[in-house]
């Protein structure tokens, strides 16, 4: 069995870009299907209020959002690379990109063109997430602004392709292909009629493809209950504060997204670097574990 759980759901475009790196590090995992919507009884155990998707689990340590999760899967499985041009600064930093502009062009586009197909539940539940008014009409009525943004975009990668590499950054796929990928995946599977412009482009036609089949690695299946078992009778790793964080080490702090689901985890401080933190928490199902968090796109409150 796995030690490699994903907290996820399949129509998820940031577990997407995660299952592609799974993929290229063609590593053995259990995809734990949780809900598109609140609630998500058998997640907030674990992330102490985080309901963001995706989460990785490994035994008592949880990592949130897809940038920390990437980082985390290279230190433990560093072959294949997710860097196989080197660039790590620049490859994580293209999450930036891709995890907020882009993706921005990408749901006004898709959400604008399904309209008043998107299920009021659903409407209700992103409107909490965001704390805005989830405006289908106003989306609508930016779609042909929000394509041309995305056009550009699209157009970066294909720029990228034009040497005739295979990948991104040159003949081995890495995280720059799964982080671009995701967002035209996302747009294919959710809206394919706003796939039409990069699917007439034969590069980026010829590259999706590419991607796709590199697959998703090993994937089995796990359901939540046995996913909170696992972290209840597991131990985290042992953590460490980097020197600027002393004053806070042992503290209780909390550690809140900076964008949306911005629900804070409160916990003590146990671990540190330039790219995390790390919280050690009790919970009455899951006992002692240990939250991740990134840094960048985070608030830490002492
Ligand atoms: N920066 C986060 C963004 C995650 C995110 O927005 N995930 C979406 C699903 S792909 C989400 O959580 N939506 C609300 C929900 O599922 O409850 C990451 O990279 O993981």
């Amino acid at each position: 069995m796995t030690d490699i759980l994903l907290h996820q759901y399949d129509t998820s475009p940031f577990s997407e870009k995660v299952r592609v790196c799974l993929g290229i590090k063609r590593l053995a995992w259990a995809a734990v299907d949780q809900p598109v919507i609140m609630p998500k009884p058998d997640l907030l155990p674990l992330t102490g209020g985080y309901r963001r998707i995706p989460v990785l689990q490994i035994g008592a340590d949880i990592y949130l959002d897809s940038a920390l999760i990437v980082r985390e899967l290279e230190r433990r499985f560093p072959e294949p690379t997710l860097f196989p041009a080197g660039d790590r600064g620049l490859g994580a930093a293209l999450a930036l990109w891709t995890d907020r502009a882009m993706f921005q062009a990408v749901v006004a586009v898709v959400f604008g063109g399904l309209g008043d197909k998107v299920p009021a539940a659903f409407i209700r539940d992103r409107e909490a997430l965001s704390g805005r008014p989830f405006d289908v009409a106003a989306m609508k009525a930016a779609v042909p602004h929000m394509s041309a943004q995305l056009n550009a975009q699209v157009a970066l990668i294909a720029e990228q392709l034009e040497d005739g590499r295979a990948f991104l950054t040159g003949e081995k796929p890495g995280l720059a292909d799964a982080s671009a990928y995701y967002n035209l995946w996302f747009i294919r599977s959710a809206f394919p009629p706003a796939a039409a412009p990069f699917d007439a482009d034969p590069l980026i036609a010829g590259w999706m493809p590419r991607v796709k089949a590199i697959g998703h690695g090993e994937r089995s299946a796990l359901c939540p209950e046995a996913a909170l078992d696992i972290a209840r009778d597991a131990t985290p790793l042992p953590a460490t504060v980097a020197p600027q964080d002393a004053a806070l080490a042992g503290r209780e702090v909390t550690v809140a997204a900076d964008d949306y689901g911005r629900d804070p985890i409160r916990g003590v401080l146990v671990g540190s670097s330039a790219h995390h933190v790390a919280l050690r928490r009790e919970d009455p199902r899951v006992g002692t574990i240990v939250v991740h968090a990134p840094r960048i796109g985070f608030v830490v409150r002492g």
